[in-house]
């Protein structure tokens, strides 16, 4: 089986309330690796990622909170992920805040590229992360990965993003929290918005299928990025940014599930979790379980289902 890689990511500054930086320990304590290891996965800890030396950036957005580290940690997380692809492994980045997906998906994309092979993505998340360094308000870096990743402008003191993702290749999923200038921007993107109602009211099969279908039919390398406040803030409060009516246990066991059995996962990033604000660690261990679905934990065997 393909080995599964864990990266630290103790990655703090793209917001400002802190104990995210304690998230890749909560998840080695909450046993990441064990789970895994147990559904016989051959597991390696390359321990935590050291942040780069601090480049001197600057931004005209007067709000914008701790741009040098966000830029240094970008660049480092970007080469960790890349070499953990070229190596053959899958890379499971342990956040940190979202700012980590800057550089975890600039890495893929970037080794997606070599390949010539697509890359898609998958924003498992309660927010669109579609500000740019000009347009968020509060200033705080992890509301933009998907505007980079997107190829939207106002980026410039961060690393070129490797062949952005066109619209096509992007889904968001479980969104319910977008701030005027994302949503205007959505507007003029062709992104998937699979948010809390079309989630509601079609459930979570047949949109992730449509999705799943896409990559299957490319030929496609998928990234999935897993935002603690996908879920539900009653299942899941570790996690500076709750919103309400987020997905329940089962909607988000029923997609990971639905990934492991798709096979087309090639690497993931579990981030914002904040164990400061858990309740005796429950929201670390649902992540891993989480994980553990996704990699093949089930209760019976189903029939595979193709996706093409
Ligand atoms: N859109 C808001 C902002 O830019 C909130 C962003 C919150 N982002 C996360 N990650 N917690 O999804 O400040
Ligand atoms: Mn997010
Ligand atoms: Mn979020
Ligand atoms: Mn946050």
């Amino acid at each position: 089986m393909q080995e599964k890689i864990l990266i630290g990511a103790p990655v703090d500054s793209g917001q400002r309330q802190p104990g995210c930086l304690m998230g890749p320990a909560a998840y080695r304590v909450a046993g990441i690796a064990r789970a895994l290891q147990d559904l016989g996965h051959p597991v390696s800890d390359r321990g935590d990622v050291a942040m780069d030396p601090l480049p001197e950036v600057r931004s005209e957005n007067p709000a914008i909170d701790q741009l040098p580290q966000t830029v240094a940690w970008t660049a480092a997380l970007s080469r960790a992920v890349e070499a953990v692809l070229k190596d053959g492994g899958m890379p499971i980045t342990l956040g940190g805040d979202h700012s980590l997906a800057l550089g975890t998906v600039a890495g893929a994309a970037k080794y997606a590229d070599e390949q010539g092979r697509p890359l898609f993505l998958l924003w498992l998340d309660a927010h669109s992360d579609f500000h740019t360094p000009r347009t968020t308000t509060s200033g705080n870096l992890h509301g933009t990965p998907v505007a980079y990743i997107a190829g939207r402008d106002g980026f410039e003191a961060f690393p070129a993003f490797p062949a952005p993702l066109p619209a096509e290749r992007i889904c968001l999923f479980g969104i319910r929290s977008v701030d005027p200038a994302e949503h205007a921007a959505l507007q003029q993107h062709d992104i998937a918005i699979n948010d809390m109602r079309v989630l509601d009211e079609q459930g979570i099969v047949a949109p992730l299928t449509a999705f799943l279908n896409r990559v299957a039919e490319a030929g496609g390398m998928l990234h999935v990025s897993l935002d603690v406040d996908f879920l539900d803030p009653s299942i899941a409060p570790a996690v500076g940014t709750t919103v309400p009516g987020g997905t329940t246990f089962r909607e988000a066991h029923l997609v990971m599930e639905r990934l492991c059995d798709s096979g087309l996962v090639t690497s993931l990033d579990l981030v914002e979790l904040n164990p400061f604000l858990d309740e005796r660690g429950r929201t670390a261990k649902l992540m891993v379980d989480l994980v553990a679905s996704l990699m093949g934990r089930k209760v019976f065997d189903r029939p595979t289902r193709s996706y093409s």
